[in-house]
């Protein structure tokens, strides 16, 4: 791996994420995945480490730091199980809006609480028939004096059941469309708001995925974030911010299909040597290794350049989830193939890896909509020009 300069806080947050994935995850990752299982245990100790604050600002409990730290976070994380890795990854998902659209009551009511991790948040855009098409949500918060009365359903929610708190976007006006949606904080024990049943995924297992059901949900008018009609708005501008720690989620999952593949291959005597030693072998792990470190430069690019102020980041954002799930993707599976029946196997975690990596191609937006994304920017870049 390159050295990226990291400075020591840089490499305080590596290196407990790294003994955190060491002592609470890489243990039970096997054992979650096969049972499904959500456990609280590497989400208290994250939460004792200070992660899920690292990038709320310090006035409200939080370290202060940016994109780029949580995206280190996140990779060495996601090395040792991505599916523990997306619950805290959705939670950090659910506080951007609060962040970007809150005022300052909202943001001290709720962000010490998150920095802290003593409340997990979840980031609900996704109904039935709006997925890629996030516009076409049809959950309605209907305004009736100091209240909004929200019904609707929303699907694959992250940290359904286990969140405490829910980012809920919802149409105030339905005849505007993108434009008549609104960004609500939603509580777990709101009356009219019920947790639908865990899905059952094919990777990603650790996490917990449900719907959420909204009935005559009635909220106090603070819950509204920002202001009516603001809520497709934040809610791009949320993914915006979020897409690269998918990337760095995949760049984490892909090191460590790698290093699986690696220390497998060598030590694996076929022909009388160690199957490493065989080009076609040795060389695929040769493309592993440039093609994930391609991934990780642009996925740390990316992230510095957000936390460097910069305002037209959807395309770059984009470019980062996509390619490094798509190399992840890929990686993944060669790993398999590298270790042939052992990596078909559900003892060794390579074939979970591969499950894992199919959904970064997926969620915060399917890799076709990212490369949606970057052409829209492309082609504002050629009428500028
Ligand atoms: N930042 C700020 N504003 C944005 C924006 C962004 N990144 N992207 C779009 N907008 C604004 C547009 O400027 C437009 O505003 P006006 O109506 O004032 O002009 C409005 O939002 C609607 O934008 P657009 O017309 O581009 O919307 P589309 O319906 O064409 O959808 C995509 C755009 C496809 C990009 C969007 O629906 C999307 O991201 N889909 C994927 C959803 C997703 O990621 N789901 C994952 C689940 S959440 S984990």
């Amino acid at each position: 791996m390159l050295d990226y300069f990291l400075t020591r806080e840089q490499k305080i947050i590596v290196e407990v994420a790294r003994q955190i994935g060491e002592d609470y995850i890489k243990p039970y990752a096997h054992e979650w995945d096969e049972k499904e299982e959500f456990d609280w245990r590497p989400i208290r100790a994250m939460a004792k480490a200070d992660l899920f604050g690292i990038f709320i600002p310090k006035e409200y409990g939080g370290l202060g730091f940016g994109t780029f730290e949580n995206c280190l976070a996140v990779e060495t994380l996601s090395k040792y199980c991505a599916g523990v890795t997306t619950t805290f990854a959705a939670s950090g998902l659910g506080a951007y809006p609060i962040l970007i659209a809150g005022n300052k009551e909202q943001k001290a009511k709720y962000l010490p609480e998150i920095a802290a991790g003593r409340k997990l948040c979840a980031f609900a855009l996704t109904e039935p028939q709006a997925g890629s098409d996030a516009a076409s949500i049809k959950t309605t918060a209907q305004k009736d004096g100091d209240y909004y009365i929200l019904n609707g359903i929303k699907q694959w929610i992250t940290n359904g059941g286990i969140a405490d708190i829910y980012i809920v976007i919802a149409l105030t006006d339905p005849k505007k469309g993108a434009r008549g949606a609104s960004a609500f904080i939603v509580h777990k024990n709101d009356p009219g708001f019920a947790i639908g049943q865990k899905e059952k995924k094919m990777g990603l297992r650790a996490s917990v995925t449900t719907e959420l059901f909204f009935s005559n949900c009635r909220l106090p008018k603070d819950r509204l974030l920002g202001r009516e009609g603001m809520g497709f708005i934040i809610a791009m501008r949320t993914l915006d911010l979020s897409r690269p720690g998918v990337g760095a989620q995949a760049v984490g999952l892909g090191q460590g299909a790698l290093e699986m593949a690696l220390h497998h291959t060598r030590r694996r005597i076929q022909f009388g040597q160690p199957v490493f030693n065989f080009q076609a072998v040795s060389h695929t792990l040769a493309e592993m290794a440039a093609k994930l470190e391609a991934a990780r430069a642009l996925v740390y690019s990316v992230a510095r350049y957000i936390d460097s102020g910069a305002k037209s980041i959807s395309g770059p954002s984009a470019m980062a989830k996509y390619l490094a799930s798509e190399t992840t993707m890929w990686i993944t599976e060669r790993a398999v193939q590298m270790m042939g029946g052992f990596g078909y196997m559900r003892e060794f975690l390579v074939e979970k890896m591969m499950r894992d990596a199919k959904c970064l191609q997926i969620y915060e937006g399917t890799n076709e909509i990212q490369k949606n994304v970057i052409a829209r920017e492309l082609a504002k870049l050629d009428q500028e020009g």
